[in-house]
């Protein structure tokens, strides 16, 4: 069995072989990308049993992601192909800070993995983790992948603790009928969230950490990563049934809680000198999974979030190794020197 499950659409990815508009670019290099299936290669990089669910097509580009996603470690086997629907893949320009030019073009509408639906998901693998990680990105591919997303974020006894990253990419709503005022909805059944407050503001018009907490307080764990500064984390205080051996505090399934009673944790990220923040979320929701599933305290679950964050926000592509488990452990017990 996995310590954790994640299902999303994965694509092959373009980088730019150069800085500048997209209409400029020459080449590009290909690369794999995929917020869920970049947590998934992120922990199994860091020592931890992870499974990649999704559909890719019976093409080129099918191929090379499963390849790639199993060489990081991650069981692939509930990846199911599709051969009527192509793999998605996408182009993205360098982070240009200077003149602000950041483009994405996805070539994903009617892939393989946006015909997910509760229908053709293999439930079994889905639900086979201590942890199950889902993301908003799901939620904005089709109606089908929404109706899977609400299904899954239902509370159920028994059910793995349910990880939701709200992930919300503008691209992505500009056409579809929903708006990204579900992922609130998505947001609220889940027990462990991890929101952007920018994110927050622009999908919903909520600012600020409190606030976010005020309008999310189902979930057991709330983190509000506030980008430089650091990450804030809502804990409620710990409930008497659910998956216990998670978490120090607030274990149990989603339900009102209120926000009266949590314990607030704010932590300082790392400070560098960031190449491009892409994946940057995603190694921030490992590394805060991987200390959750070792029953680290809150501090430490978002000093290694940190930690991971900071290793992608270093290199152009959406994955790096992250720092080795030891010297992880060192740098988070470091109180003095690199955070803040
Ligand atoms: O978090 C990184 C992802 O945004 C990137 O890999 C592409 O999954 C992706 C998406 O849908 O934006």
């Amino acid at each position: 069995t996995s310590d954790v499950v994640c299902l999303g659409e994965s694509m092959v990815t373009f980088l730019p072989s150069q800085p500048g508009r997209l209409a400029d670019v020459p080449s590009f290099v290909r690369g794999i990308g995929g917020a869920e299936s970049n947590v998934a290669c992120a922990l199994a990089a860091a020592g931890h049993r992870a499974a990649w669910v999704s559909r890719v097509g019976a093409d080129g580009f099918g191929d090379h992601l499963v390849a790639a996603i199993s060489a990081y470690g991650v069981d692939t086997s509930a990846v199911r192909r599709d051969p009527t629907r192509p793999t998605g893949i996408y182009f993205r320009t360098a982070t240009d800070r200077a003149a602000d030019v950041h483009e994405v073009a996805y070539y994903r509408a009617g892939s393989a993995a946006s015909a997910m639906s509760p229908a053709n998901v293999p439930y079994e693998a889905l639900l086979a983790g201590r942890v199950l990680h889902l993301s908003g990105i799901t939620a904005a591919l089709s109606a089908d992948c929404l109706a899977l997303l609400r299904e899954l974020t239902a509370p159920r006894p028994g059910r793995p603790l349910v990880s939701f990253d709200v992930n919300h990419r503008p691209g992505l709503w500009r056409d579809g009928d929903a708006s990204p005022d579900v992922l609130l909805d998505l947001a609220r059944g889940a027990d462990l969230v991890f929101v952007g407050e920018d994110e927050a503001e622009e999908a919903w018009g909520i600012s600020g950490a409190e606030a976010i907490r005020a309008a999310l307080p189902e979930p057991a764990v709330l983190v509000v990563k506030r980008g430089a500064e650091g990450a804030t984390v809502f804990s409620a205080p710990r409930r008497g049934t659910g998956p216990a051996h998670l978490s120090e505090t607030g274990t149990g399934p989603a339900h009102p809680c209120g926000t009266g009673t949590d314990t607030v944790t704010t932590v300082p990220a790392l400070r560098v000198d960031v190449v491009a923040p892409v994946g940057a979320g995603d190694a921030f929701a490992a590394g805060f999974l991987s200390a959750t599933l070792r029953g680290l305290p809150v501090r430490d679950r978002a000093r290694h979030g940190h930690l991971m964050a900071a290793a992608a926000l270093t290199v152009p592509g959406d994955l790096t190794d992250p720092p080795a488990r030891d010297r992880a452990d060192h740098l988070a017990a470091l109180d003095d020197v690199a955070w803040g």
